[in-house]
């Protein structure tokens, strides 16, 4: 049977998609060494999967997994622009020797297409909205770098290896299982987090920088059409939802579905924070059929009742 690879499976967006696969009725194997990923996203599936808790900086280990595999979805990654910052070294060795690592290891076992999770954060400041794939990146941190490097990894397998690669830059993708845990969680999973809590958070900056934040599920789905769409080796194309919201707007609109009044604190703005972000969608509905289904309010309400639900409101 073809064998699926989920790096990262075990991550909020990888256990999305396996699930997805699953429900295909796909054979999934999963590449995780849960140090984002958590194998309590897999719980309930976990009899249908096959675990390999391995970091993909290990090639040795990482190539017989992948070798001859239908298809190759590379998720994993230290994610976060100020995890980079802070500590650059396992960012830059994940993000950029481990992803080396998976399209060198496709290659060489002659798998199938590989997609590639890649990040707005490349293209910057722009000063035009929303962002096209044309235009020219501007990283400004090194997750930034990190995850542009592997795009262009991707568009160079394609042409010198005679490897499939499709390579999706996600805007800012939220939704149930996000870890909300950590100073460097996904702003969408800490807001949730204070909001069931009563709690402010802190917003870094005035508020105003703008995000296209992108339900999980929509994510997904594009991922599976990339997957299989036709013409499309080499490319890079946004997986965004097409909106924009400012942290201002995102935190007023929690508190009228909450109906809380809880004023957010301020902090200083972030070393390598991108101002504004919001896809152009109109390559990947052209050339994958995005059809992005979630509104950012429906996408919202959703992972509210799974957080709600994880601490038994
Ligand atoms: C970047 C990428 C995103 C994805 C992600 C992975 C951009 C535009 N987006 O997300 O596509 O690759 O990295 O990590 O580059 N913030 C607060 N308070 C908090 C936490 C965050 O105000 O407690 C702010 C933060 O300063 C930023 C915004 O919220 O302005 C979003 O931060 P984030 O860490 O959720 O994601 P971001 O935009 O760095």
């Amino acid at each position: 049977m073809n064998r699926y690879i989920v790096t990262g499976g075990a991550g909020f967006i990888g256990s999305a998609l396996v699930r997805a696969l699953l429900a295909e009725g796909r054979s999934v194997h999963v590449i995780d060494n849960l140090s984002t990923g958590n194998a309590r996203n897999l719980q309930e599936i976990a009899d249908r999967i096959t675990l390999h808790d391995l970091d993909i900086c290990d090639y040795d280990r990482l190539a017989p997994v992948i070798a001859g595999a239908h298809r190759v979805f590379h998720l994993a990654a230290i994610p976060s622009v100020p995890k980079s910052i802070d500590n650059p070294v396992p960012s830059h060795a994940s993000n950029i020797d481990g992803s080396f690592n998976v399209f060198r290891a496709a290659a060489e076992g002659k798998a199938g297409r590989v997609i590639y999770a890649a990040s707005s954060s490349a293209y910057g400041d722009t000063e035009v909205l929303p962002k096209t794939e044309s235009m020219a990146p501007r990283p400004k941190s090194p997750y930034a770098v990190q995850k542009l490097l592997g795009e262009y990894y991707a568009s160079v397998f394609s042409d010198c290896f005679q490897l499939e690669t499709v390579a999706l830059r996600f805007f800012n993708v939220f939704g149930p299982r996000q870890d909300p845990t950590s100073p460097y969680s996904g702003v969408l999973s800490i807001f949730m987090t204070c909001l069931l809590e009563r709690r402010s958070p802190t917003i870094f900056g005035d508020g105003e920088q703008s995000r296209d934040f992108t339900y999980v599920e929509d994510v997904v789905a594009l991922l599976l059409k990339a997957s299989e769409a036709k013409g499309v080796s080499g490319k890079t194309f946004n997986a965004g939802n097409g909106g924009r919201y400012t942290l201002n707007e995102t935190w007023r609109l929690l508190q009228k579905i909450e109906g809380v009044d809880l004023p957010a604190r301020y902090g200083p703005a972030r070393t390598g924070d991108v101002r504004d972000s919001q896809a152009d969608t109109a390559a990947a509905i052209r050339e994958l059929g995005h059809a992005p289904k979630f509104s950012f309010e429906q996408g919202l309400r959703l992972t509210l009742d799974w957080y709600r639900g994880q601490r038994g409101l």
